[in-house]
């Protein structure tokens, strides 16, 4: 079954084991799935380093339809990055079991024009056991080397849709909860734009 915009669910697969015909649980699974062709409302968009003194810079993170690498809509981020260090993503949690560890699969397309090799920013794409609240809770993927490219394009001019993919092993607290974000931190001071389509998130329990 599969329903275009988000789909969440929890997968109790069911499988014989030994000769005995008995039926026990399989893996506790999780998958999300959104190709945002319904909007991006099943996510939150957040922000940081977004002033200029007092002045907040200016950014959006919205549905469009200017381009697509599944359907006809992605998920779009302007950042005017005047402060030189804006972080700007989308999050959602997902409410899995305390106290356990997973394996996560997280995998999308970012749609980038960054085709120089300098002056790149930094992707943000994470899974977390606790609501990112802090600088370092942010971009702690980009300091554990994570998608050491950036946003480079591979040096074409124009945007070019890159297929991107994470795996983490992640244990919950007794919150039970996991966070997933998804966005851009500017390193470098100017206004880019940025898509994010077919994202594919797996979560599955760590044998
Ligand atoms: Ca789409």
């Amino acid at each position: 079954m599969f329903r275009i915009g988000i789909l969440a669910v929890l997968i109790s697969s069911l499988g014989s084991v030994g000769c005995s015909n008995s039926i026990s649980p399989g893996p506790e699974t999780y998958r999300i799935e959104d190709s945002f062709e319904n909007g991006i409302s099943s996510w939150t968009a957040h922000s940081l380093d977004d002033k200029v003194d007092t002045l907040p810079i200016d950014w959006h993170f919205v549905p469009s339809d200017e381009m697509a690498s599944q359907g006809s809509r992605s998920a779009k981020l302007y950042m005017e990055n005047l402060t030189d260090a804006a972080k700007i993503w989308l999050e959602q949690a997902l409410e899995v079991t305390p106290n356990k560890t997973y394996s996560v699969v997280i995998s999308f397309d970012l749609a980038s024009a960054d085709y120089g090799e300098v002056n790149l920013f930094e992707l943000l794409a994470n899974v977390l056991p606790r609501k990112p609240l802090t600088r370092d809770d942010v971009v702690s993927g980009v300091r554990n080397g994570d998608f050491p490219e950036g946003t480079y394009n591979g040096g074409v001019e124009g945007y070019v849709w890159l297929p991107k993919s994470l795996t983490r092993e992640i244990t919950t607290n007794r919150d039970g909860q996991l966070y997933f974000i998804l966005g851009i931190w500017g390193t470098w001071e100017g206004a880019r734009t940025y898509y994010f389509d077919n994202l594919r998130i797996t979560v599955t329990e760590h044998p």
